[in-house]
């Protein structure tokens, strides 16, 4: 006879993710992870949804890079609470883990806020391997990093709900074949949701603010 036992056996950071993800659901708080290349424009998509959002969602914004505080300085101009975390402290991380963030989530003020933004560390390998308690997973890709980009880095493209193609302002001095890079980003993953924008021009951004506001509530 054939005993199966089955363990639910949670790693020690996707433990740790789980009480961040508690924690956010106690405050009422929606939380995605934002995760690209260095560069796809993570920071600049959100310096354009930011205004576009705050006057209806108290939004929080935890920053992620291996060293500066460049990004948090370009979104404290909008005067919302903002969180820098250098990996250089962890010998350089190149993504955020769960207890990075869970070090960190209590120095915004979470009973004053509805939506919580974490921008992960620009590297389109290492994040995908970490929950950090988000609700949902939010992947950028940028035309200028080419159109097999999601078959050759796979995980990440799995791992996410939604796939924002940016800088399609770009599409033309390019020459860039933006549905065959939506093609590939489907084939890693049939049930991901793909928007095309321009956080330079601002094109294709009310299909990501309604996203948000559905999806903060
Ligand atoms: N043409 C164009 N340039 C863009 C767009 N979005 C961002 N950029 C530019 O791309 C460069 C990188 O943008 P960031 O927003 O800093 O990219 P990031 O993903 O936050 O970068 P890291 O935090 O270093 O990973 C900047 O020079 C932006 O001005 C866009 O839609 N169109
Ligand atoms: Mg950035």
């Amino acid at each position: 006879m054939e005993i199966k036992v089955t363990e639910n056996i949670l790693s020690k950071n996707d433990q740790i993710a789980l009480e961040t993800t508690k924690l956010l659901a106690e405050k009422k708080i929606y939380c995605i992870n934002m995760m690209s290349s260095p560069g796809s424009g993570k920071t600049t998509i959100l310096e354009r949804t930011i205004p576009a959002i705050m006057d209806k969602i108290r939004v929080g914004v935890i920053e992620g890079d291996v060293a500066t505080h460049i990004d948090a300085e370009r979104i404290e101009k909008f005067g919302i609470p903002t969180v820098q975390i250098t990996t250089d402290k962890f010998g350089g991380a190149c993504h955020l883990s769960a207890k990075m963030i869970a070090d960190v989530i209590e120095k915004l003020p979470l009973d004053e806020l509805d939506f919580v933004v974490i921008e992960n560390v620009g590297n389109l390998i290492c994040p995908a391997g970490f929950k950090v308690g988000s609700n949902a997973d939010v992947v950028v890709q940028s035309l200028a990093e080419g159109v097999e980009k999601p078959l050759k880095y796979p995980v990440m493209f799995h791992k996410c709900e939604l796939a924002l193609i940016n800088k399609i302002d770009l599409e033309e001095a390019l020459e860039f074949d933006t549905d065959t890079l939506e093609e590939n980003i489907r084939k890693v993953n049939p049930k991901i949701r793909v928007m095309k924008l321009s956080a330079r021009t601002g094109e294709g951004f009310e299909q990501w603010i309604e996203w948000i506001k559905e999806k903060v509530g």
